[in-house]
């Protein structure tokens, strides 16, 4: 794996005729801004370029696809993965790209280098922030597409701009985003994102309230979302969206914990930091990773096997610390 500058990976994107972009599976706001965003760019290039995802687009996040070209199949030149850390991540249905991914832009410093070359901000907030530098270098103009993409994928990293990540460098080039597109409703995209919630979803706040479960004096709050409850009230999968903050909301709480049973007897952990527990390491003891405030694993076994287990490694992490 050979690192990149911001100049080098403008090149390398500027001298491909083609791409197939990847992004990560469970897609979110910045993934999508980011590998749309760079489609956007490639086709006002007159290039070619097709969005791969082993999920499908949320709904939620459908005001943010431009109307790409209808394209015939094509041979990309390069392979490109945005906003994703690690192969495993393409997911089941982009596993043939293993070990094929030429570029990858990123900004989670857990990225584990697996393409030819990378384009790495670890300290950028979001890889669309990352991807808007490549841009301004690669002389694309920021139009209206790209702005929303660029825009919401900023917006939704920093968690409405509330997290450490959205410093003075990430307001900076908000602010470039939105004077160059000065029309575009942001406070309405903010609005979708971060308040709007289906009748369903409100619901299920209500009963993962019943379910919250406080350990360490109220210093670890959790929540397990198994399937029989998923079954029971009919919930589907992207309604859980943004979830991995809910118990963080609880005052005195510094670690959450959402797990999410997506086979039988295997969970998808988020891990959420408060202020100074860094989850990163602590999921990283259970073979995951991700951000020091914000970051996931995977762990198989029973709900209270799974439980007893994150438990000890958040005990462990807290008191490390
Ligand atoms: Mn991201």
């Amino acid at each position: 794996m050979k690192q990149l500058t911001v100049k080098e990976t403008a090149k390398r994107l500027l001298d491909a005729e083609s791409a197939y972009i990847l992004i990560h599976r469970s897609p979110d706001g910045d993934c999508i801004g980011s590998g749309y965003a760079l489609a956007e760019a490639f086709r006002l290039l007159g290039k070619k370029a097709r969005v791969l995802c082993s999920d499908e687009i949320p709904k939620r996040y459908h005001f943010m696809l431009p109307e790409l070209m209808t394209l015939e199949e094509f041979e990309p030149k390069l392979i490109v993965a945005a906003d994703v850390a690690d192969e495993k991540l393409l997911g089941d249905a982009l596993s043939e790209y293993r070990g094929r991914v030429d570029l990858c832009i990123d900004h989670h410093i857990s990225n584990t280098g697996y393409a030819e070359e990378l384009c790495l901000d670890g300290k950028a907030a979001a890889a669309c922030q990352v991807l808007y530098e490549v841009l301004r270098e690669m002389n694309v103009p920021i139009t209206r597409e790209i702005a929303v993409c660029l825009y919401t994928g900023i917006a939704t990293d920093t968690g409405c701009f509330m997290y450490d990540n959205a410093g003075a460098h990430t307001h900076r080039i908000v602010a470039e985003i939105m004077d160059a597109q000065p029309d575009i409703r942001y406070a309405i995209i903010n609005r979708n994102m971060f308040t709007v919630k289906s009748m369903g979803r409100m619901q299920l706040d209500k009963i993962l309230t019943e379910l919250l479960e406080s350990y360490m004096d109220g210093k670890c709050m959790l929540v397990c979302i198994t399937k029989e409850l998923m079954d029971k009230y009919a919930i589907d999968e992207s309604e859980l969206e943004g979830i991995a903050g809910f118990p963080l909301q609880v005052e005195g709480a510094q670690v959450s914990v959402v797990m999410k049973e997506y086979e039988e007897n295997v969970f998808r952990i988020s891990m959420r930091s408060a202020d100074w527990v860094n989850v990163s390491d602590i999921c990283q003891t259970l073979g995951g990773g991700g951000h020091i405030k914000a970051a996931g694993c995977t762990i198989e076994g029973t709900a209270e096997e799974a439980k007893n287990v994150i438990l000890e490694a958040v005990a462990k992490g807290m008191a490390k610390q």
